[in-house]
């Protein structure tokens, strides 16, 4: 009885036993030699065993053993609407480059799967700020916003460069979330201080980022976050396309146009123009793209020249050669002086207005 039961309970073994039933009534009924059909049975048996060994195997490792090493991996259940394939969320703006880079417009993702994704890794994301001289009376109004929509929920390290310590505010971070002030030198010339940020961010990258983030993302300090900023933007290497440019043509942009010039780019180059106060990326990346800039502005320095818009003639120079796996529409970097259009459906980080004589001496 007890056979009988295994037999049945075992799908293996139960579809050896109605084959076999099959065939031997076949044959039977076909009038062909027993020890015939016992010889295909035998064969039939081997495969089934074989094939149950196989299983039994798989069954008590759990895995395949050379499998075992995947780590489980658990994603919560988020509930969402699925894509619909015939009808994109934007038709009004580019949201991919020829190159495959996606361009990061409101409504072209979802939020909430990308925090998941960025939790199962433990991402920790650098945010580098210069607060030179007179532009230290622009942290508070930054750090305060970015606490309210930078990164919220995840690890976040502020990386506050500046020549005047004792003017940083005191402020109390959310978990997960600190602020390093990194004393630095001031320059004479507002164009050195916003030129030299390349050099420092390498320097400090290497001795130090390195080890500390994932991601780093570098901005102007004159700015507050109006919206949210998240893991949306993060990407290998980005940049934000500068809010003056983004419905112009290229021969419009105010690239270095002198040959001379490191950041030259001819009039008929060029793919976009992106904002110096706003680029990103894996540590690795950011350490290129700073090293570049800075050899470039050297290169340019011993020939008595300084390109057109300093950091952003050189970021724009490099952005060509090493075209970004990510771009942040102007909703990333924008500034009233431009209005409000309709693609750009929410400024989520907004230039200040200042009096420039007034902060930059
Ligand atoms: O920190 C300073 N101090 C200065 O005297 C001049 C520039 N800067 C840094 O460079 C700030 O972080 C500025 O945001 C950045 C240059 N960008 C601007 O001044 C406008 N956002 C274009």
């Amino acid at each position: 009885m007890r056979i009988f039961s295994k037999t049945l309970s075992n799908p293996r073994r139960l579809l050896f036993c109605l084959c076999a039933g099959l065939l031997l009534s076949w044959f039977t009924l076909k009038g062909t030699g027993l020890h015939a059909n016992l010889d295909l049975l035998c064969q039939l048996h081997r495969i089934l065993s074989t094939e149950a060994d196989l299983l039994s195997q798989h069954n008590s490792t759990g895995t395949n053993s050379h499998l075992s090493h995947l780590k489980d991996v658990k994603l919560p259940r988020i509930l969402y609407t699925k894509s619909d394939v015939f009808n994109p969320q934007r038709t009004d703006v580019l949201t991919v480059t020829p190159w495959l880079a996606p361009i990061v417009w409101h409504g072209t993702f979802n939020r909430h799967i990308l925090n998941t994704q960025f939790h199962q890794i433990d991402v920790r994301v650098g945010l580098t700020v210069f607060a030179i001289k007179k532009y230290t009376r622009f942290l508070n109004t930054f750090i305060e916003s970015a606490e309210k929509f930078f990164m919220v929920g995840h690890k976040v390290n502020y990386y506050v460069f500046t020549d005047r310590v004792n003017e940083i505010p005191n402020f109390t971070f959310a978990k997960g979330r600190r602020l390093v002030v990194l004393e630095v030198p001031a320059y004479e010339r507002w164009q050195d201080v916003t030129m030299r940020r390349m050099e420092m961010i390498r320097d400090f990258s290497i001795k130090r980022f390195v080890k500390e983030v994932d991601y780093l993302a570098c901005v102007d300090v004159d700015m507050v976050f109006l919206d949210e900023v998240g893991v949306e933007i993060l990407s290998n290497v980005f940049g934000a396309l500068h809010p003056g440019f983004f419905e112009k043509s290229r021969n419009e942009f105010t690239y270095e146009r002198r040959p001379q010039s490191s950041a030259y780019i001819p009039v008929e180059l060029g793919d976009f123009y992106f904002a110096g106060g706003y680029f990103g990326g894996v540590i690795e990346e950011v350490i290129k793209l700073t090293n570049y800039c800075h050899n470039a502005m050297m290169a340019d320095k011993q020939q008595n020249i300084e390109a057109l818009w300093q950091d952003e003639s050189y970021l724009n120079r490099y952005f060509l050669s090493h075209k970004p796996t990510k771009i942040l529409s102007p909703e990333y970097i924008w500034n009233n002086y431009y209005g409000s259009p309709a693609v750009v459906k929410t400024k989520r980080f907004l230039g200040i207005d200042k009096i420039y004589d007034e902060v930059r001496f």
